[in-house]
């Protein structure tokens, strides 16, 4: 729980208070601090960066610091200039012959001005083009140290990290809500140079051996004819693909779970999906595989919440981390591992550690946490830092080595490759977010984006001429050395080992390990997304597939689809299944969760005030939902209204709670609504209240209810005694009961399934 000094309580109201600000709030939002109406005649200081926007913390390719002073020294002179440093005196109109003549060549100012915005843009990613990243803190508990060497996993350790959060498959300006895989890839700016951990929110992946990610991706992209669906697998080619190809079976059922549809990046576990090796001080080495567990627990959407968002607000995701960082609200993760004996067939209990389409449950190998992710600053420029930073799974630190997954392997190529498009050359490293903080004294030389004056005349070993510099260093003095692994005599073969052919087991597994109410989304996802196929053949195959996972699965789907369910054309795996997959069943910290306050002008005012108060203190976000916007009430107590009954939608709440009567006063009804013809509002219930209210329930949160409010949950035909519904006569006391229920994410027992 958040204490007193919890910057939220500052920063809550302004924090969503979409325009409408409080007396006090955090600079740089709208509706907090006014901007100057009219243009300023004389130079002044300029707006001071956010409290959590200082510039990346990194040093220049020739040693210098970089950082708050030069981000802001790019546009902090008084006066404008050229890119060449000359002072401009007019930038608003071209150089004309005359007023209404025609523009001159001559005017170096446009054509230098125009000329970099037509290229401003440069290419997307080819896959997880739409992220959001944030800058934080790793901070090691040492636990790892007898498995590894890697100095930044040492006990006590804090690491600078870079995060960036992704969709797969849509472009840069696709939805955050889409149902897809995350990408979950942390930079560590370690003193031994920059560890990738370039992971998923998923534990598997589509396929075994890189060489079919282009099928995959283009299979899973939008139709090459019209370009559409945008950010979805809801279309034939991804079904073709992933029917025809059943080693993706696992990977499309966690799509398809409720892992495809995260509530937040700060809800999503992580994973580093391939094994890993880890080399600890005598040489000695350790499979391992990564996880990232998040502090406030896993928590996803619901479909039709998804689907709500993507419209509603398609930035959701990307708003969330960001207003969490800037309120004080930290996202938190402890990274843990899984270890297993390196032992030649590099297997544990019967799982092959090399195929990434299997996990290895965790209550065969729990999960030891090793150190804890902090996300504590955002991004001072989106461009300069979340587009440009450049991941790569090769980028390795003494202790983490990579083992012989087939898929890891493409991957070691792909990254450098397409950074190369991407970010224009081979120079990337050089760009401030890409920056080893580790020095680097490498020989790699010109090329475009140059931004290192390299003194001597030397660039190559051996040389006398530079006095023999730079020296290679031994593993004693921290240099990367690889594991002596021994590789197994073979013959060259285009094949995969007899091991990778079992498609079904572990996706039956992680079927089985589902609670009633997941496995009812499951299914609701499967026969959504096979109904918006065109062809016939690719959903009988679909099932097919999933007769060969679980008859009930198998059955749901046809049922939804209207076809008859096939039997499996081979015996179902004997499989135990793994509790810890299940998102039910857990309860977690509440904070940074919203409490939507629904109001009206005659509603119970102190209720709300009390209300709010203690979800501040309890380190939640109160917004308060009225019939307009401004204040409720008068004077010193007055309530700032946050959310108006047109701008609230039920999904950017967590739980609601009706203090009062909703709707106008009976005074503003007299004078207005009465002239016009409408019905007294409460006699006529508010219908935006009752969406609210009726799409909250539908969607599994709490409702509460007090001093009256209880007529607008009748009104919107929820039962009072239905599961996670509370009605009381004081507003607070309901308020504790729904933030018990707030700790189990959802009412789970709302939905039918679970009946
Ligand atoms: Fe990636 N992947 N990937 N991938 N991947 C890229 O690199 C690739 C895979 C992942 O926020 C690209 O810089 C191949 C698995 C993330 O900048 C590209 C294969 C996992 C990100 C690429 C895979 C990932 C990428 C595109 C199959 C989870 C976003 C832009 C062998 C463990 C990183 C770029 C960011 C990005 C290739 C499979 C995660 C094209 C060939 C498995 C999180 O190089």
């Amino acid at each position: 729980m958040m204490s007193e000094k919890n910057p939220l309580k500052r920063a809550a109201d302004a924090l969503k208070g979409g325009g409408q600000g409080p007396e006090e709030g955090i600079p740089g939002k709208p509706g907090v601090e006014s901007p100057p109406v009219a243009e300023p005649t004389e130079a002044r200081e300029p707006l001071p960066p956010k409290p959590d926007q200082t510039g990346p913390d990194t040093v220049s390719p020739t040693g210098q610091p970089t950082g708050a002073d030069q981000a802001r020294m790019a546009q902090s002179g008084s006066y404008l200039t050229t890119a060449q440093g000359t002072r401009l005196h007019d930038t608003d109109h071209s150089l004309k012959a005359g007023p209404r003549g025609p523009v001159l060549l001559q005017d170096h100012h446009l054509r230098e001005k125009v000329m970099h915005f037509d290229h401003e843009r440069i290419p997307e990613r080819v896959v997880h083009a739409r992220g959001a990243g944030a800058h934080g803190v790793f901070r090691s508990y040492g636990t790892a140290a007898n498995v590894t060497k890697a100095a930044f996993l040492a006990e006590d350790v804090e690491t600078p990290v870079f995060v960036r959060f992704s969709t797969v498959l849509g472009s840069r300006g696709s939805a955050d809500t889409v149902r897809d895989t995350r990408g979950f890839a942390t930079k560590f700016y370690t003193s031994e140079g920059v560890f990738d951990l370039v992971g998923n929110n998923m534990p598997v992946f589509f396929i075994q051996d890189a060489i079919k990610f282009p099928d995959v991706i283009h299979a899973g992209k939008p139709h090459p004819d019209r370009e559409i669906p945008q950010a979805q697998s809801a279309h034939d080619t991804f079904w073709d693909f992933v029917t025809l190809h059943t080693e993706a079976t696992h990977h499309t059922m966690w799509n398809m779970s409720d892992r495809g549809i995260p509530r937040s990046f700060r809800t999503m576990e992580g994973f580093g999906v391939h094994t890993f090796r880890l080399v600890n001080a005598a040489g000695e080495t350790t499979l391992v595989k990564f996880h990232w567990k998040p502090k406030l627990g896993v928590h996803s959407l619901v479909w039709e919440e998804a689907q709500i968002i993507g419209g509603v607000d398609p930035d959701f995701h990307r708003r969330d981390l960001a207003d969490a960082i800037e309120a004080g609200a930290y996202p938190e993760w402890e990274f843990g591992i899984q270890t297993f004996p390196d032992t030649p067939d590099q297997t544990f209990e019967g799982i092959d550690l090399l195929d990434p389409t299997n996990i290895v449950p965790e209550e065969l190998a729990p999960v030891q946490p090793i150190g804890l992710l902090t996300l504590n600053r955002n991004p001072t420029n989106f461009f300069a830092e979340t587009e440009q930073v450049a991941f790569h799974v090769g980028h390795l630190v003494p202790g983490i080595d990579i083992t012989d997954d087939p898929l890891l392997a493409g991957r070691l190529f792909s990254y450098l490759d397409t950074q190369i498009t991407r970010l224009g050359g081979p120079n990337f490293p050089q760009i401030p977010i890409n920056r080893p903080h580790a020095p680097v004294n490498d020989m790699q030389r010109d090329s475009f984006h140059q931004t290192a004056v390299h003194r001597g005349v030397a660039p190559y070993r051996p040389n006398s001429l530079d006095g023999g510099c730079p020296f290679t260093a031994g593993a004693d003095m921290g240099a990367y050395v690889e594991a002596p692994v021994r590789v197994p005599e073979a013959t060259k073969v285009r094949e995969a080992p007899e091991s990778f052919a079992d498609h079904f087991s572990q996706p039956r597994r992680f079927w089985l390990s589902m609670s009633p109410v997941e496995r009812e989304h499951i299914i609701g996802a499967y026969t959504f997304e096979l109904a918006k196929c065109y062809e016939q053949t690719i959903r009988e195959r679909a099932l097919q597939v999933l007769a060969n996972v679980d008859p009930e699965l198998c059955a749901g789907v046809a049922a939804g689809l209207g076809l008859p369910a096939p039997e499996p054309t081979e015996p179902l795996a004997d499989v135990a299944p793994s509790p810890a997959l299940s998102q039910v069943g857990h309860t977690w910290p509440v904070d940074g969760r919203v409490i939507g306050i629904i109001t009206g002008e005659d509603g119970d005012l102190d209720g709300v005030a009390a209300v709010r108060q203690e979800v501040l203190d309890g380190g939640m976000v109160p917004l308060v939902i009225a019939p307009k916007g401004g204040k409720l009430g008068s004077g010193g107590d007055a309530l700032t209204v946050q959310r108006t009954y047109a701008t609230a939608r039920s999904v950017e709440f967590d739980a609601l709670l009706v203090a009062g009567t909703p709707g106008v006063g009976a005074d503003a009804y007299g004078a207005r609504d009465a002239k016009a013809g409408l019905p007294h509002p409460q006699s006529t219930p508010d219908p935006r209240v009752g969406l609210l209210l009726g799409e909250a329930f539908r969607h599994g949160k709490a409702i509460g209810a007090a001093k009256g409010g209880e007529s607008a949950l009748e009104a919107a035909g929820i039962p009072l005694d239905a599961p996670g519904v509370i009605a009381g006569d004081g507003a607070t006391t309901v308020l504790q009961e729904l933030v018990q229920l707030l700790g189990a994410h959802r009412v789970w027992e709302r939905f039918p399934s679970a009946a």
